[in-house]
């Protein structure tokens, strides 16, 4: 449970104190191997008793597998892509096909706590089985970097740099399942509370950030981004009590930000003096350093201030 909800944690935030979930994340992935062993030894006497669920105990295990090596492969570099797709998503995906079998597993197999479970030799096993997961992943760490592996080279959210400072090589993403829509800037325009924008007005703006984008997906770039910040676009369009601001593109992805980050989100029209590609947001797209990618709303279609909080809302894009 412990390696789940820091995989989840290393995917909601990109700064601050996330590296150490992504830390805890990291180290939680050796105890289980370290546990391993002994969970075979286990597993394989109640493999022997069929009873019903067994099929399920299986892919639960296979899943398990499947994530530590997806895991192992992307952090090291080891591989970082398998034909069509990233060792990220399959590393993400056996754990998301893991989780509901891990439930069962917990309510269907339960360990019946031992009075000894507190006893001090108990406590001391679960302290050095820890210790021991941590010193793997600084030993492998170390390794990663003696040997020159990729995976010295990631930023402390697991990412690898993919096309900084130059917007071509920089990998276009979607959440889900968008797709890349075709805008024509000139029949667009960005609604913000009753005002619509055209493009060129926006194209007016110059205010750059150098932002940094950092995909769960497992890649990042810096970019300069230039357009608007969002704190002068809504000058104006501000409501009775402003909590949150809610942006929407054209395709239905929609993200809702706290109100006082207006200063801190740009809507940016151009990346490196360019004007946005289609794949990566064009007539205009969020840029909000500090967030992981998928606050990065790309062909936003309207800006709304609301007086819900940000957090009334699903904590992953569901499209
Ligand atoms: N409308 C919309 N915006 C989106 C997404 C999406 O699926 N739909 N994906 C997000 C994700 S997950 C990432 S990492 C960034 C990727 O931006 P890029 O394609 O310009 O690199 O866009 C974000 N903005
Ligand atoms: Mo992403």
């Amino acid at each position: 449970m412990a390696v789940f909800a820091t995989g989840v944690g290393a995917f909601a935030v990109g700064s601050g104190w996330n590296v150490y979930v992504s830390v805890a994340h990291g180290i939680a992935g050796f105890v289980i191997v370290a546990l391993a062993p002994w969970k075979t030894v286990v597993a394989r006497r109640g493999y022997h008793r069929v009873r019903p669920g067994r099929s399920l105990s299986l892919m639960l295990a296979l899943g398990l597998v499947a994530a530590l090596l997806f895991g192992f492969l992307h952090s090291t570099g080891l591989a970082r892509s398998l034909g069509a797709v990233t060792a990220m998503q399959l590393h993400v995906g056996a754990a998301l096909v893991s989780l509901p079998l891990v439930v069962w597993h917990t309510i269907a197999r339960p360990a019946r706590p031992h009075r000894s479970d507190l006893e001090r030799r108990k406590l001391i096993r679960t302290a050095m089985v820890t210790a021991g997961g941590a010193a793997a992943y600084v030993l492998l760490a170390g390794a990663e970097r003696i040997g020159g592996l990729p995976g010295s080279r990631r930023r402390f959210t697991g990412s690898y740099e993919r096309g900084t400072g130059n917007p071509a090589e920089m990998p276009v993403t979607q959440w889900l399942n968008d797709r890349v829509p075709t805008i024509d800037a000139s029949d667009w325009t960005l609604k913000v509370g009753e005002r619509r924008w055209t493009y060129d007005e926006l194209a007016a703006f110059d205010t750059k950030v150098d932002g940094l984008i950092d995909c769960t997906g497992g890649w990042f770039a810096t970019q300069r981004w230039e357009g608007v910040l969002l704190s002068d676009l809504l000058r104006g369009a501000e409501t009775d009590e402003p909590r949150s601001i809610v942006v929407r593109s054209t395709t239905g992805y929609s993200r809702a930000y706290p109100f006082d980050d207006a200063s801190k989100l740009l809507l940016a029209t151009r990346i490196g003096g360019v004007p946005l590609t289609a794949g990566h947001g064009y007539p205009a797209r969020i840029v909000a350093p500090g967030r992981r990618g998928f606050w990065w709303v790309k062909w936003v279609q309207e800006i709304q201030v609301s007086s819900r909080p940000w957090w009334v809302q699903p904590p992953f894009p569901l499209t």
